[in-house]
């Protein structure tokens, strides 16, 4: 497979005498692709990076890159949604989780102490599972979970899932036509809106939450399943730290992807990525495998 890379990163600068050195990273996304698909691709994160809930960007940076290595597959994982109302029960149903894989109290704590700072981390934090100690050389940088992408065929499939959980119910309407309302977002919309997408009828900004949020779920699925398919992670939390998206995760080989509604409050800035690792981890071995070996999810047993 030929394949390439991009990645977009967008910045803001929070001290404009400082401009250079105090550029907060407020974005990025990235993907494996074939060639053909980069231009598209590119076009889609450059509108991401303009329209971005953290604050408009004062820099966009763009990196291709072909990959020389072929990718290796891992499976994707199953996906689940928990029943979670509020940020409190959130934490108690990651607690529980976490403790179920034996993962320490004090691992718990610190864990929540990256994820509720005020400073966001650009990557994620490494936290060994007993005795809570964080292990990522740079924590203000964090581990950059990097070069993973999904096949073709998992992707329809993974789309299907996503619409499903996205677009779930039928609900009445009263203009008389069928329509579809969103569980999560309140969202009403047509009932054809997977096959009419962007025709009359469907407004520009449902259409637009829709994908959105859509392609939100799918690139942290892809992520968490590189991560899960990693001997030494034991599991990974994450609470987005877009402020206008408040489902968060925890993923496990043991409990696949299971998404926690409302992790945070609409409008909070918080939010970023945990792993909790064996005792004994090879670090830089670790941190090679997430940041540097070629991933393509697939879906189980293909
Ligand atoms: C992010 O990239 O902002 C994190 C997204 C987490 C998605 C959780 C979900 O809705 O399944
Ligand atoms: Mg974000």
């Amino acid at each position: 497979m030929r394949a390439a890379k991009t990645s977009c990163k967008i910045k803001n600068k929070n001290n404009s005498k400082l401009k250079t050195q105090n550029l907060e990273h407020i974005s990025g996304a990235e993907g494996i692709y074939d060639e053909k698909d980069v231009h598209k691709i590119c076009n889609k994160y450059i509108q991401r990076a303009l329209t971005h809930p953290r604050g408009e960007p004062d820099e966009i940076v763009i990196t291709i890159e072909k990959i020389k290595q072929n990718p290796d597959i891992a499976s994707i994982l199953p996906i689940t949604t928990s029943q979670c109302s509020s940020p409190d029960e959130a934490r108690e149903t990651i607690s529980q989780r976490l403790s179920e894989l034996n993962i320490s109290k004090k691992a718990v704590v610190n864990a929540f102490k990256v994820l509720t700072s005020k400073k966001t981390m650009r990557g994620a934090s490494l936290i060994v599972m007993r005795s809570g100690k964080r292990v990522e050389p740079d924590k203000e940088r964090g581990i950059r979970v990097s070069r993973m992408g999904i096949t073709k065929t998992a992707e329809r499939k993974l789309l299907q899932i996503l619409y499903k959980i996205v677009i779930p119910a039928k609900v009445y309407d009263p203009t008389h036509r069928a329509g579809i309302q969103s569980r999560e977002t309140g969202f009403r919309i047509p009932r054809l809106l997977t096959s009419r997408a962007g025709k009359p009828g469907i407004t520009g900004t449902h259409d637009e939450m829709i994908k959105n949020k859509i392609t939100t779920i799918k690139e942290a699925v892809i992520l968490a399943s590189k991560v899960a398919s990693c001997q030494s992670v034991i599991a990974e939390v994450c609470i987005s730290d877009d402020p206008d998206y408040t489902t968060g995760y925890i993923a496990s080989k043991r409990f696949g992807y299971l998404r926690i509604p409302n992790i945070k409050k609409y409008g909070e800035m918080h939010g970023g990525r945990v792993m909790f690792i064996k005792e004994n981890t090879e670090i830089e071995d670790l941190i090679g495998y997430l940041e540097k070996r070629p991933i393509l999810i697939n879906i189980q047993g293909k």
